[in-house]
């Protein structure tokens, strides 16, 4: 086999394997906050009372006539709607509106709920009844749990509770959101280590993948019609 012949072939290997290879979608921090700061900065209270104390979100405990009332609400401006979502939180019960499009909390939300068992559900929550996407029956004691969430372009939620793939569900109802919402109920509710980041490709990235997949396709038939031709003549000769 002559040298052209093999550099031909080598750079139709090259042209190959990055036709055949997955470009990357671009990662990038929404925002994030681990509450070092000591302050609330980005956040509004919807109602009850929050405080920073050792670098961590918590509820400030409230008790009537011996009854831990202690209850409140917060949200942070937040827009990614696929990527993904962690925090460690902690606390009797909650919720967590990770894609809301208003402060009603309409868009998706995961809850802890304590009344049959500990039990977590993946919710769409929207103008009417609340539509349940997946239910997870938690066995631990603890009540402290780092949770990780992702969603794809198409709308696939995963739904990681301590590293445990938990809840799975694909729905594409809501693909815009404004807010993070944190709904906390319990005197031992805290937050803290939310980090938004969003994973996906822009229209200009996916064009510019889909042109390269495009051209380097086109390429490699011309070099693949060109070997074949070249045989011919060597065949011929
Ligand atoms: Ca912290």
């Amino acid at each position: 086999m002559g040298s052209p012949t093999l550099c031909t072939l080598l750079i139709t290997m090259i042209l190959l394997i990055a036709v055949l290879v997955p470009t990357p979608s671009s990662a990038q921090l929404v925002w994030h906050d681990d509450f070092e700061d000591g302050d609330l900065d980005g956040w509004t209270v919807n109602w009850g009372n929050f405080t920073v104390e050792s670098g961590v979100l918590k509820l400030k405990n409230r008790t009537y006539q011996g009854l831990d009332i202690s209850r409140g609400e917060i949200s942070h401006p937040s827009t990614g709607v696929a990527g993904s979502w962690s925090f460690e939180i902690a606390g009797r019960e909650w919720w967590v509106d990770v894609i809301a499009t208003s402060l009603d909390g309409i868009g998706y939300r995961l809850i802890k709920d304590i009344n049959l068992g500990t039990m977590f559900f993946l919710e769409k929550i929207i103008d009417g009844p609340d539509e349940r996407l997946d239910m997870y029956r938690y066995w631990g004691n603890d009540s402290r749990h780092f949770v990780n969430i992702t969603r794809n372009n198409d709308g696939r939620f995963e739904v990681s509770i301590d590293g445990v793939v938990a809840l799975e569900e694909t729905d594409d109802s809501f693909m815009e959101s404004s807010y993070f919402i944190y709904h906390a109920d319990g005197n031992d509710s805290a937050l803290d280590n939310v980090e938004v980041v969003t994973e996906l490709y822009t229209p200009v990235e996916f064009l510019a993948v889909f042109t390269t997949v495009i051209i380097g396709t086109v390429v490699v038939f011309v070099v693949a019609g060109w070997i074949y031709r070249r045989r011919i003549v060597v065949i011929d000769g």
